[in-house]
């Protein structure tokens, strides 16, 4: 398997990711790693974390089924982690010298599954602050621009803290007091209606095959994705990488994924860079 990208990532697409916030990359990943996750992605729908989520669950059966940090257990995602081109095309793209890795989330829509996620964007869940971090979202299946996860360009350079949604009343299989954020008392403004005018926020999504992936910095608004014909299904995988400027930071307004625990018994505290086993250096320069 190809450890390295199969072509080079181009000066126009670091300058897209810096300018836009989000870039889509066409042909970078050799199929064996997409054989290797869905065979990863396999194992965790068997054996899902406590950090799995069903997000959703209609009358009809479709399920958006979510896990995170299932690196530790799954070989083939801690595989990708360390040996597929994906901290280096993270590193390349946030012109970083060192590159940590954070955590892995799986994304898996049940064919017909209509569920879409709502905009956010992620770095105020997160335990870490900082500009420079990016998510790499993979689907391995193809996956057109209608049903592709949604994103708003630029938005990366907003200054304002907004109210982000509560992912946590989504958990319908009775996880009710988990990953709640509540950002009254902490947001600046409202989270704006993308839905309402796409057009006015200049939305983007694109068409991609498996090998094909979408970079974008955590502070991007995001969102949609879902809305799938009855019989496509789409599986994604997601890594999410720790640029030069980021260090740990614990909100008030509540974490998802909460790392708070894991981090104080890893002996991190706010201010350090996030680094040890659980967050480990894949990328130097
Ligand atoms: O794929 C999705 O529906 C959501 C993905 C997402 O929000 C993320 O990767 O941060």
């Amino acid at each position: 398997m190809n450890s390295d990208v199969l072509r080079p990532i181009t000066a126009a697409e670091v300058e897209i990711f810096d300018r836009e916030g989000v870039v889509r990359l066409a042909g970078l990943f050799d199929p064996g790693w997409i054989e290797l996750l869905k065979s990863g992605l396999n194992r965790n729908l068997h054996n899902p974390t406590e950090r799995a989520r069903v997000w959703d669950r209609d009358e009809a059966g479709h399920t958006m089924f979510y896990d995170s940090q299932a690196w530790q257990r799954i070989d083939e995602y801690r595989r990708f982690v360390f040996e597929s081109p994906a901290a280096r095309i993270a590193a390349e793209l946030m012109r970083s010298s060192m590159i940590n890795f954070f955590f892995d989330a799986v994304f898996v829509r049940s064919p017909g599954t209509q569920f879409s996620t709502p905009w956010h964007q992620d770095e105020p869940y997160w335990s870490v602050e900082g500009y420079n971090t990016c998510s790499i979202w993979m689907p391995l299946v193809p996956v057109s621009a209608a049903n592709c996860l949604s994103f708003v360009p630029g938005s990366h350079r907003g200054t304002k803290v907004l109210a982000q949604y509560n992912f946590g009343i989504l958990n319908p299989d009775g996880q009710t007091r988990v990953d709640q954020v509540d950002f009254t008392g902490f947001a600046e403004d409202s989270f704006p209606d993308i839905d309402a005018d796409p057009e006015r926020w200049g939305v983007v999504s694109w068409d991609l095959e498996p090998g094909d992936c979408i970079a974008f910095n955590s502070r991007m608004m995001h969102g949609g994705s879902g809305k799938l014909p009855s019989d496509v299904g789409l599986e994604v995988f997601t890594t999410k990488w720790l640029g030069d400027d980021v260090w740990v930071k614990f909100r008030e307004c509540g974490m998802d994924p909460d790392h708070t625990e894991v981090m104080i018994a890893a002996g991190l505290q706010p201010g350090d860079r996030p680094e040890g086993a659980l967050y480990p250096r894949v990328w130097n320069s």
